[in-house]
């Protein structure tokens, strides 16, 4: 159903405001622009060549500008947290421009690739995934979570108060607003089915967060679970949860894979998924061919100790970015 599947919408997204505490009003707009890191992630990814191998060896026709997005305009310059969220109208802001640049795409019949960023850019590209292939084809979309984490707290639930732990609780309409600058933009077609996601690569859940999983019936695959059946079972009871002819969104947070092979991350943790178990999650997806967008995020180079570890982890991001869009298979 993917209508042009050899068209890719590209978004490179340079804002990490649901991380960390940026947007305060000591902050000026150059000093927002030159925050070491914010931008760091998607402009390494496409650096090292990326986009141009989706172009030239992939095939790919490529869509949207090879510029990083930084949003600048979309930060106020006073943003106190809301509901304990930090910087709540910067990640609502940019997250609904995010959400209508991705629709845009998507609507067109182009699958949409995503580079960020922290997690909570998956509030935009979720909801306007959601919206295009309601639009499009009549149909809800399928979320598969890659990460370590389940991120989805609500606002409530979380302790740290940053929203890139809170994505899917939004997306899901388990986390409720109603004011507008603070994801009350959200309506009924941006929003996911709980019976639609599913996760893998879990094992950093918080006490909250397990008992949303457990109260709404949420599949989800552990690092347990991989070592106990294997990545190849795994996946494919993934898939079968989602079920055929289902448009799936890849919502990759590079933690997942253990820091070994990716150390550049904001909340790394140890114990996780091979680079290979990786690649084989997005080489499964690819071969569907219901795969409809991707999002690969929380690489962050600047958090590197040193060089080595800042490149290998953008070299594993680019790695599982080709396999969700079918380099390695023969
Ligand atoms: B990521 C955390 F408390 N659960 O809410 C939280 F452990 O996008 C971590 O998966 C969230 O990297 C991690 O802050 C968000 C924490
Ligand atoms: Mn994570
Ligand atoms: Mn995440
Ligand atoms: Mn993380």
């Amino acid at each position: 159903f993917l209508s042009h599947p050899e068209d890719i919408g590209v978004v490179a997204v340079g804002f990490s405001g649901g991380q960390t505490r940026v947007a305060t009003s000591q902050l000026t707009k150059m000093a927002w622009q030159c925050k070491a890191g914010v931008d760091a992630a998607p402009k390494a990814l496409i650096e090292s060549g990326l986009l141009t191998q989706l172009r030239d060896e992939l095939n790919y026709k490529l869509h949207g500008d090879d510029e990083v997005h930084l949003y600048t305009d979309l930060v106020p310059k006073e943003d106190p947290p809301y509901r304990n969220m930090k910087n709540p109208m910067a990640v609502s802001n940019v997250t609904q421009k995010l959400c209508d640049q991705v629709y845009s795409h998507a609507k067109e019949g182009r699958l949409v690739l995503t580079l960020g960023g922290d997690h909570s850019i998956a509030i935009g590209t979720i909801a306007g995934s959601a919206k295009a292939m309601r639009e499009r084809l009549g149909r809800e979309i399928a979320v598969i979570w890659v990460d370590a984490h389940a991120d989805i707290n609500t606002p409530e639930s979380s302790d740290s108060g940053n929203v890139h732990g809170m994505p899917v609780a939004f997306v899901t309409g388990l986390a409720k607003e109603k004011k507008p600058e603070y994801f009350g933009w959200l309506q009924d077609d941006h929003l996911l089915s709980v019976k639609k996601l599913v996760y893998i690569g879990l094992r950093d859940v918080d006490p909250g967060e397990k008992r949303i999983l457990r109260e709404n019936g949420i599949k989800a695959f552990s690092m347990f679970d991989i070592d106990k059946h294997g990545i190849g079972r795994v996946v494919e009871m993934a898939l079968a949860h989602i079920g055929n002819d289902t448009p799936i969104h890849l919502s990759f947070d590079v933690d997942a894979l253990d820091p070994m092979w990716a150390p550049s991350t904001g909340t790394p943790v140890r114990g996780g998924l091979t680079l290979r178990e990786g690649d084989f999650i997005c080489e499964s997806v690819h071969q569907t061919g219901s795969l409809v967008a991707v999002d690969l995020v929380e690489v962050n180079p600047s958090l590197a100790t040193d060089h080595v570890g800042a490149s290998e982890t953008v070299r594993a991001g680019c790695s599982l970015v080709r396999c969700a869009l079918g380099e390695s298979l023969l």
